[in-house]
């Protein structure tokens, strides 16, 4: 181990040893993998990461970037980081992502005008939360985003894995060299709440010190950027959560005053299925979505689960959100002329409460399959969670899929296993305390944190 103090002057030296040969080289092609054993700490990058001074970023600074972080997650403490990241690295890469994001639609279209062709694969990712290890052997594993190769992540990049800080600035950083290329939606944990309870935000201040309140609230502002859904070859809706609510439209003063006769619609029948043109409209920077008011569809889309029983209907056991059953995946994909939902949100932990559903072992399951195409759920942090109450863990497999051309509309899945040994590290939350999954939304808490 080198420096240990926090606050130690000097910055911690690398130590001298061969480089990483092939851990970012050329990726395997397997469908069911198994990651190579980790060469821990052969890596010897130059720290501090500094921003290019053109600004431009290239791959390999990325790369670099990936390789460091790999190396300072098993051979520094975590209170080192701002020597491996100083803060104005941080802001700069903060800033720029930022930019891109926000000017992004709600729902980001991956199709002919954006370079979509027949040479184009598109790999989707599931959850990661914080899992780096594991999201570096996916990168390798699907290969490395380029010309030919998109990616759409679905969110839940941060809190319970003790990387999720390195995950996210590393997914930023191939969004901003690859902004036509990489897409970043939201999940429910790039949220003010959830990173309050789950562990980034003790990660963040655990690895920047006094700087960690700042490096926290640029990491919410770039939250809030961050798309909500995303529409592949007009084939494939991907979100973190999934299907969401339309408005009920209330009749005009006018219409009122014709019919003075009050319908008393209870309100679960009053719910139904969004269109894409209100999510379009949505309004999606907050800190956490709004589980009351007008607008509802960004809390749907980061929180709904599915269901077999059909229709639509509050989601109690997550407190926000919905679930919605087959007739409704076939109704969304029916109206908009899709073949495929790839959504996420739920892990191991999550299923083994749902026992309708399938279990989550292999890193995803098929949850609906109806006339007009599939559901899918996408979950990619295998050995999930990283801290664990009971001795007994899930030993899940995590998953990403490939989308191929001409009509990107069949998934092609590959599992994987965990990057073992992990590096050794304190949590950031207390896992045996907090709820096991994420229902139950403490509603009362967010209103005074939001
Ligand atoms: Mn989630």
């Amino acid at each position: 181990m080198l420096a240990t103090s926090s606050g130690a002057a000097t910055p911690p030296q690398p130590p001298a040893q061969s480089s990483d040969e092939d851990f970012f080289s050329a990726a395997s092609t397997s469908s069911d993998s198994k990651p190579p054993s980790p060469t821990p700490s052969t890596v010897r990058p130059q720290i501090p990461i500094t921003w290019p001074e053109d600004g431009a970023l290239t791959v390999s600074w990325v790369t670099y970037l990936m390789q460091t972080f790999d190396w300072a997650s098993r051979a520094l403490p975590p209170s080192d980081f701002p020597f491996v990241l100083p803060v104005q690295t941080f802001d700069k890469l903060v800033l720029t992502a930022s930019k891109i994001l926000h000017k992004e639609p709600n729902c980001v279209r991956l199709d002919e005008s954006s370079g979509l062709d027949s040479e184009s694969r598109v790999v989707v990712v599931g959850d990661v939360h914080g899992q780096l290890h594991d999201v570096l052997f996916l990168l390798k594993d699907a290969g490395f985003p380029g010309d030919d190769r998109f990616f759409v992540f679905n969110g839940d990049y941060v809190d319970r894995g003790a990387w999720g800080l390195e995950v996210f600035l590393l997914l930023l950083a191939w969004k901003v060299l690859m902004p036509h290329r990489v897409y970043l939606l939201r999940g429910n944990h790039e949220s003010k709440y959830c990173t309050s309870v789950y562990g980034f935000e003790k990660e963040v201040s655990t690895k920047y010190g006094d700087s960690g309140k700042h490096v926290y609230r640029k990491c919410l502002g770039c939250f809030e950027g961050l798309p909500l859904a995303s529409i592949i070859a007009g084939k494939v809706y991907t979100a973190h959560g999934g299907l969401f609510r339309g408005a009920v439209t209330t009749p005009s003063k006018r219409a009122k005053k014709k019919n003075r006769k009050v319908v008393h619609t209870p309100e679960v029948n009053s719910l139904i299925l969004g269109s894409l043109e209100e999510l379009a409209k949505a309004r999606r920077s907050f800190l956490d979505p709004p589980w009351e008011g007008s607008n509802l569809i960004p809390g749907d889309v980061l929180w709904s689960d599915p269901s077999m029983s059909p229709g639509l209907s509050p989601n109690t056991e997550r407190g926000i959100g919905l679930l919605w059953g087959p007739d409704c995946t076939e109704e969304f994909l029916k109206k908009f002329n899709l073949k495929l939902i790839i959504r996420s949100h739920e892990g191991p932990d999550a299923r083994d409460k749902r026992h309708d559903l399938g279990g989550m072992d292999v890193g995803y399951t098929i949850d609906h399959i109806v006339d007009s195409g599939k559901l899918v759920t996408l979950f990619s942090a295998p050995d999930y969670p990283q801290f664990q109450a009971t001795v007994e863990r899930y030993r899940n497999k995590g998953a990403y899929i490939v989308l191929e051309p001409p009509q990107f509309e069949t998934p092609i899945f590959h599992s994987f296993e965990a990057v073992a040994p992990r590096p050794k590290v304190n949590p950031y939350y207390d896992f045996e305390d907090v709820i096991d999954s994420d229902e139950e939304l403490d509603l009362a808490s967010m209103v005074a944190g939001s």
